[in-house]
């Protein structure tokens, strides 16, 4: 599961990385702070309850383990996580962010940093575009006060450089690789053009709803070898829905004017897009906050209290500091930021969280480490397909799964739920 941060130079999407990641880059209010791109994992808490719950519920019932008492740090979780953490059974899952430079329009052209660095994105599962709702960056991110730019023209120009990264990809050779598939018709261009694109993520099903919208789009094309630039460019637009939906940030809400984003709400959720006001800045100060011990705020939540270290060691500064965060968060009900990816990731991407093991009696690991793995899988995954997600040796030697909630056995081709706990026997 990864999703990729875009937009034009200095909008935040470094901020916003380190904010979900919580690690350190370098962030600055100037264009091309970021030239190498940043990867790192941030954690989504699960919409159901860890399977944990369930586990600690049939102890307690047999007589295995005491209830949670009331100073437990954990709420009552008993699993081992082997990243990220579970508190009160709520289980965060992982998610894989990648951070870029800021793209430019005429990117395409060799503006700015190009757009080479797209590649870095290939195989992104979605885009977040970030834009910056205060409108106080010019299109190419220099910082020259409000009214400089609007959120609408920072995501056309961004759409439009993707449509044209794609369309660079297929110009090349196009006339040459077309001819060579004519005899199969429409089933030789879907492979050809999965093939050309396989290498940025594109899928079967990706390339045949492009064409599908394409064809209503464009009812008469001619033959493929012949499509002159713009037809491929209308293509490119469509291969570039299907490859990567856009979800928009609508960041510095904390310094945007009321509805500063509303029209292009509307336009990206025409698109079948996600749109939210994000103020990252705040998020990246909340969670260190709360890394130093001075606040709980859990991840994505809309408000936070001191803790007890808080209370006794911030100065008046930090405390002043805490408050606006605090008045801030109220007048935007949160930062925006957890709120959009677990979105995305649950609405936009339908994924299901499954647990793997290899006890499906005390569900643990080798090891005897409690429900060591929460994946984020597609809706529809099979028992064979999660054996895959763990390790590609795991998917070749399947020879059955085990429901350990049930006891069952299930075959390869049995598509999991949400919460699933699953054995798998393959061969060694
Ligand atoms: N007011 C406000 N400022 C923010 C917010 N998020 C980021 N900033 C500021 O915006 C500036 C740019 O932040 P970066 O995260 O470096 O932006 P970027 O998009 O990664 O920039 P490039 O790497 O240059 O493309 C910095 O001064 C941040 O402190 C926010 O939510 N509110
Ligand atoms: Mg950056």
């Amino acid at each position: 599961m990864r999703i990729g941060l875009v937009g034009k130079p200095n909008v935040g999407k470094s901020t916003t990385f380190s904010a979900l990641t919580e690690s350190t880059v370098e962030i600055a209010n100037y264009p091309f702070t970021t030239i190498d791109p940043n990867v790192g994992v941030t954690f989504l808490p699960a919409d159901a309850p860890c399977p944990c719950q369930d586990l600690r519920v049939k102890k307690e019932a047999d007589g295995r383990l005491e209830s949670t008492s009331d100073t437990d740090d954990r709420d009552g979780s008993l699993c081992e996580p082997r990243t990220g953490s579970c508190n009160g059974f709520v289980r965060s899952v992982p998610v894989t962010l990648i951070d870029v430079a800021g793209l430019v329009p005429g990117a395409h052209d060799g503006k700015g940093r190009g757009n080479q660095f797209l590649n870095d994105l290939a195989r992104c599962d979605a885009l977040i575009q970030v834009v910056d709702a205060s409108g106080a960056t010019d299109i190419e991110g220099n910082p020259v006060g409000p009214g400089a730019c609007n959120p609408v023209d920072e995501h056309s120009f961004l759409v439009e450089e993707l449509t044209m990264w794609i369309h660079g990809i297929l110009d090349t050779g196009w006339n040459r690789g077309v001819r060579r598939v004519q005899a199969e018709g429409e089933k030789g261009l879907v492979l050809y053009l999965h093939s050309q694109l396989t290498g940025i993520g594109a899928s079967e099903s990706m390339v045949n709803a492009a064409i599908a919208a394409f064809n209503i789009e464009c009812p008469d094309p001619g033959l493929a070898w012949e499509w002159d630039s713009a037809t491929l460019k209308v293509l490119s637009h469509q291969l570039r829905r299907a490859i990567f939906p856009l979800c928009v940030a609508a960041n510095k809400a904390d310094e945007a004017l009321d509805g500063a984003w509303d029209a292009l709400q509307s336009q990206v959720e025409a698109e079948g897009g996600i749109l939210l006001p994000t103020s990252a800045d705040s998020e990246l100060a909340l969670r260190r906050a709360s890394q130093a011990g001075f606040i709980h705020y859990p991840a994505g939540a809309k408000s936070f209290t001191l803790t007890e270290a808080g209370e006794a060691n911030l100065n008046d500064a930090q405390r002043k500091g805490l408050t606006a965060l605090s008045n801030r968060l109220e007048r935007l009900g949160g930062t925006g930021l957890v709120e959009l990816v677990s979105r995305i990731v649950r609405e936009r991407l339908d994924r299901i969280v499954a647990y793997p093991v290899q006890d499906e009696g005390h569900w643990t690991d080798g090891d005897g480490r409690i429900l060591p793995d929460a994946l984020l899988v597609g809706r529809g995954t099979t028992a064979k397909g999660l054996a895959y997600a763990v390790h590609s040796d795991l998917g070749d030697g399947f020879i059955r799964a085990v429901d350990a909630r049930t006891g069952r056995v299930i075959g390869a081709e049995h598509e999991l739920g949400d919460n699933d706990v699953v054995k798998i026997v393959a061969k060694t």
